[in-house]
């Protein structure tokens, strides 16, 4: 009877942490992320985020990198995905969702650019440089990927 209940217990716990993370997200290590399968610009996919209570992802470390990278490479089905940072306020001042400094960097080699003066976004993309990061212009429809911290 102890047996069964302690059983019973740890069936629920299980349930339980498997079931943190919204529908539809991916749980690594201590975040939840969302590769979305709709495209916008990046004040309208920063929107979409919010509504999904999460926040555009930011990539702080080089494991969240290779998360990233890598679910997109064997996973994801988008050409190009925004993340979470921007030089709006500033040009060439990189910040986190409009004011967390970058303190891990994956450029792609000669990026950012700020190519023609009106890239303020980051996104990675798969052409020619399998994910790494590069600035473009924010009024472009990507995907993107939301990030939920448990
Ligand atoms: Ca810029
Ligand atoms: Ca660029």
């Amino acid at each position: 009877m102890r047996l069964e209940l302690l059983s019973a217990v740890l069936c629920f716990v299980a349930t339980a942490s498997g079931a943190r993370c919204p529908l539809g997200f991916h749980l690594h290590r201590r975040s939840c992320y969302w590769f979305s399968n709709v495209k916008g610009s990046f004040p309208e996919v920063a929107a979409y985020c919010r509504y999904l209570e999460s926040h555009l992802v930011v990539v702080s470390s080089a494991v969240e990198d290779s998360f990233i990278r890598g679910y997109a490479i064997r996973r994801g089905k988008a050409p190009m995905y925004w993340l979470g940072a921007t030089d709006l306020n500033i040009e060439g001042r990189w910040l986190w969702e409009g004011q967390r400094r970058m303190n891990y960097t994956h450029w792609n080699p000669r990026q950012p650019d700020n190519y023609r003066g009106v890239e303020h976004c980051l996104e990675i993309a798969k052409a020619a440089s399998n994910y790494l990061w590069n600035d473009y212009v924010c009024d472009q429809p990507l995907h993107f990927i939301c990030e939920k911290e448990l």
